[in-house]
């Protein structure tokens, strides 16, 4: 561990990078496999903010997006998009200085997959220039949306900006927080709702309490603090939607990202698959309550989530999936496994 240790972030995400149904834990630029071993590092050094998903639904696997704070470890990248299973870059943004704050969601449908931006002019945590690039790398622009936090708020498959407006020398004693929609022609950001009564948390940062898809219909509620600290007050959207799809708390990436969301430099829970218009539906996950009698035809291991598929004779195609970047000796029926996934027990 000694050549990742220092390339930590103060931000961790458990996400299945290796598709093998085990989890990694990506701890910034270091990424841990299942078994406690470096899987890899990326080696672009310490930074604010991680979002692991997949903004870019045409390359397999997973991406990670973050930003950096020291030129000279990243190499003069301000934020970068890298393969999420093998560390390697697949573009990056410019920058001269610490770049603080970043994200990366579908906010804009004229370009295909999740967009991202980060301050890489400043490093303000609420300034409006920077980069905003599509998920194959393309600039879009140097204007971006406030880059601290997002959420799915109205009936659209797009991301919205969740942030606020915040007076350090004010006497006003924290943010007052608001929800707003980028105008992806105009390249500016629109508020859609301004609460009264409450107030975020965490300085410049102004997240939430909490933010998560409390209630089952994929839109995310927001927990904020009154005024007083008298209590919390969850807020809903009123929105109707067309979009129907599985709360994403059954998503086992989104799940214990809702756990760490309040982990150190906040960050927004992300599900294990691409998010946004023209999405594909996400196949039902393979999970069961811890203790559960397996299911019929269940061998008990964790589901494999890569490209190839396990056929083993006398059993329909079946879509547990086997193959993985990472050699693994699992059980697999009685065989026929393609790739790295080998028959036996493990
Ligand atoms: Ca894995
Ligand atoms: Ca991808
Ligand atoms: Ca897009
Ligand atoms: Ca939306």
């Amino acid at each position: 561990m000694s050549s990742t240790s220092s390339y930590h972030l103060n931000d961790a995400t458990v996400a299945d990078l290796t598709g093998d149904g085990r989890d990694e834990i990506v701890y910034g630029a270091m990424t841990v496999n299942h078994n406690g071993r470096p899987l890899y590092s990326s080696r672009l050094g310490h930074g604010d903010t991680l979002h692991v998903s997949d903004p870019d639904p045409s390359r397999p696997g997973q991406e990670i997006f973050s930003t950096f704070e020291s030129m000279s470890d990243s190499g003069g990248r301000g934020a970068a998009l890298r393969d999420a299973a093998t560390g390697e870059i697949i573009w990056s943004m410019p920058s001269t200085r610490d770049v603080g704050r970043g994200a990366a969601g579908d906010i804009d449908p004229t370009h295909p997959g999740a967009e991202a931006w980060a301050v890489t002019v400043d490093g303000e945590w609420n300034s409006r220039a920077g980069e905003l690039r599509a998920a194959d790398g393309t600039l879009i622009g140097t204007d971006i949306p406030a880059a601290n936090f997002m959420i799915r708020w109205d009936g659209d498959l797009l991301r919205e900006i969740l942030d606020h407006e915040f007076d350090p020398n004010g006497d006003e004693p924290a943010g007052r927080p608001y929800i707003a929609k980028w105008d992806w022609e105009e390249r500016e950001q629109r508020e859609i709702l301004a609460p009264e009564g409450v107030f975020s948390n965490n300085h410049t940062k102004g997240t939430p309490v909490l933010r998560a898809d409390l209630f089952g219909d994929r839109r995310e509620e927001v927990i904020w603090r009154l005024e007083d600290d008298s209590a919390l007050r969850i807020l809903t959207t009123t929105d109707v939607t067309g979009h129907r799809l599985r709360t994403l708390m059954h998503d086992p990436q989104y799940r214990p990202a809702v756990a760490w969301q309040n982990e150190s430099h906040n960050q927004p829970p992300h599900p294990g698959f691409f998010s946004g218009t023209d999405m594909e539906e996400p196949p039902a996950p393979d999970i069961r309550y811890v203790g559960a009698p397996p299911a019929d035809g269940d061998d008990g291991l964790p589901p494999v989530r890569s490209a190839a598929r396990c056929t083993a004779p006398g059993r329909p195609a079946s879509t547990r999936r086997c193959g993985s970047p990472t050699p693994v000796t699992r059980s697999c029926g009685t065989g026929n496994c393609p790739g790295p996934y080998r028959t036996g027990s493990t």
